[in-house]
């Protein structure tokens, strides 16, 4: 009897004996130099930036290889490390499938036991800009209002021991001090998370802990830094076992790092580099003066869409955002809160039509070959809602709009938390950083919708004071808690769309869209 041949792992060794339906690097890789760095290297890195410069790589070769640094879990090193940094991309819309190895990080390090590591690449004077992915909670700001959070006990312990920092404004700030000390050269850093003026609030974290030092490194950052904010757009959930084993039986080979994302995809960066600047551009992205019209697009829109789809699914029990937008109700409940209350609340965004990005984006939530589970987006929901709904709110109670869609999600996100404690069973696990506190308010309360809704509106550092006291929004947030919390969740998803078409009638200049 013959024992079939373990199939071959993905490495340098493989490239040139790939299959002919998967492509490959378009560019000597063995040539490639580093010139950049990226902190966080998950699924949305390896899809997206690490894509983009590979095609960059491929138009016009230079000395921009990536070196990937992760300073929390996952370790690298037995993944990517190594596969000499090579990874397969599979792009996948419903049946279609696409492979391609993306070759452009040259070099991973693991640096989630100290810094030294992660500090050792940043302060290189090889390294002229580095990107970064650390989710939303990695930037230790105060969600309400973008300032650094000085009660954070990473903070704490970096302000402390500001040499063997844990934090990623502690571990900026200490390569921008080594970097002066050594070499001098300057530093670009690209904030690739879905924040709002994500660059601004990067460079007040950083700049906020280097003051604090109290040696000139603020002045030194200030003259020799540049922060600048961009737009990123792809969907690229967790990757699982299923997408490894799909590599394996369609290709033939094994592949530890595989990531799969949806066709679409978007990067707008404001043009502010210090040093060399990578041509993205020549590979689809968009330098442009101010990111801001485009931010607040795809975050009200398609991050609002993904967030009020993934909590009010989940309390629908459904599993996958693409089970959710199949949902009648749930489907036509997210098309509307968009182009009734979100589109007005927008600016202008150049050479983009609204209604049909809307529509663009809720196709893309369609795609049934994107396994992106609601839990996985519910994930630090704190984090993400002042900028998917709160924003959107506060401008329409600015303009005495109505709030009767939106206000449905950020109770959708309140219920998520609340039936996830002890007192309301335990419904499912949930990770977010203010789980335990509105688990507590949970416990202390009770079933009790108008306390519940005020323990958890009170948290000043996710709803600033000024909107936590509005009126409207609070009986609107409180109302829909009270339904959301009942045996018949969709019946307030139901109900506050039939309210949104009476206020329609009664305010027909709103209804023009
Ligand atoms: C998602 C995003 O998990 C989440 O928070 O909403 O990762 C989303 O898929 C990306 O921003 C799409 O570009």
């Amino acid at each position: 009897m013959s024992v079939a041949a373990s199939p071959e792992t993905l490495g340098p060794a493989l490239l040139d004996r790939l299959p002919a339906t998967v492509q490959k690097p378009a560019y000597d890789r063995a040539a490639l130099a580093p010139g950049m760095a990226h902190l966080g290297v998950g699924a949305f890195h390896r899809c997206h930036q690490a894509e983009y410069t590979d095609d960059l790589l491929a138009s016009q070769f230079d000395r921009w290889g990536v070196v990937g640094i992760n300073i929390r879990p996952p370790g690298l090193a037995g993944t990517l490390g190594s596969q000499g940094g090579l990874y397969t991309r599979l792009i996948r819309e419903n049946s279609r499938i696409e492979a391609r190895v993306i070759g452009s990080i040259v070099k991973v390090v693991d640096s989630q036991a100290s810094a030294a590591p992660a500090l050792d690449v940043l302060s290189s004077p090889d390294i002229d800009l580095v990107t970064m992915t650390v989710t939303e909670k990695g930037y230790c700001h105060i969600p309400s209002s973008g300032a650094l959070d000085l009660g954070h006990p990473d903070i704490i312990h970096d302000l402390a021991n500001p040499e063997a920092p844990r934090s990623v404004p502690g571990i900026l700030a200490r390569a921008l001090e080594l970097r002066r000390a050594t070499h001098g050269k300057p530093l670009t850093l690209l904030s690739c998370d879905n924040i709002p003026s994500n660059g601004t609030i990067l460079a007040n974290v950083v700049q906020a802990f280097a003051q604090r030092r109290g040696n000139g490194l603020g002045d030194w950052i200030a003259a020799n830094a540049a922060f600048p904010s961009a737009m990123v757009d792809r969907i690229a959930p967790a990757t699982t076992q299923a997408d490894l084993d799909t590599v394996e039986q369609r290709y033939g080979y094994r592949d530890a790092a595989v990531v799969v994302g949806e066709p679409f995809r978007q990067w707008v960066i404001e043009q502010k580099f210090a040093g060399r600047v990578p041509r993205w551009d020549r590979a689809g992205a968009s330098f442009v003066d101010d990111v801001t019209p485009f931010e607040h697009l795809k975050m009200r829109v398609l991050n609002g869409a993904q967030t009020t789809l993934a909590t009010l699914g989940v309390l629908a029990g459904f599993e996958h955002i693409s089970d959710v937008i199949a949902d009648p109700l749930l489907s036509a409940f997210v098309r509307r809160m968009l182009v009734e209350e979100t589109l007005p609340t927008l600016m202008p965004v150049p050479g983009m039509e609204k209604l049909a990005y809307v529509a663009q984006c809720l196709g893309r939530l369609k795609n049934t070959a994107i396994r992106h589970r609601n839990h996985q987006i519910a994930t630090d929901g704190s984090q993400k809602i002042v900028q998917r709904l709160l924003n959107p709110i506060r401008d329409r109670l600015r303009h005495g709009q109505s709030i009767a869609l939106l206000s449905v999600p950020v109770a959708g996100w309140m219920a998520y938390l609340i039936q996830a404690s002890e007192k309301f069973g335990k419904r499912w696990s949930v990770s977010d950083p203010y789980a335990d506190k509105v688990a507590a308010i949970a416990d202390a309360t009770g079933r009790d919708a108008q306390a519940l809704a005020a323990g958890i509106l009170a948290i000043d550092t996710i709803f600033d004071p000024g909107l936590a006291a509005n009126r409207e929004f609070r009986r609107a947030v409180t109302s829909a808690l009270d339904g959301l919390l009942s045996d018949d969740p969709m019946a307030t998803v139901r109900r506050n769309l039939k309210q949104a078409d009476t206020t329609r009638l009664k305010r027909p200049a709103q209804s023009a869209l």
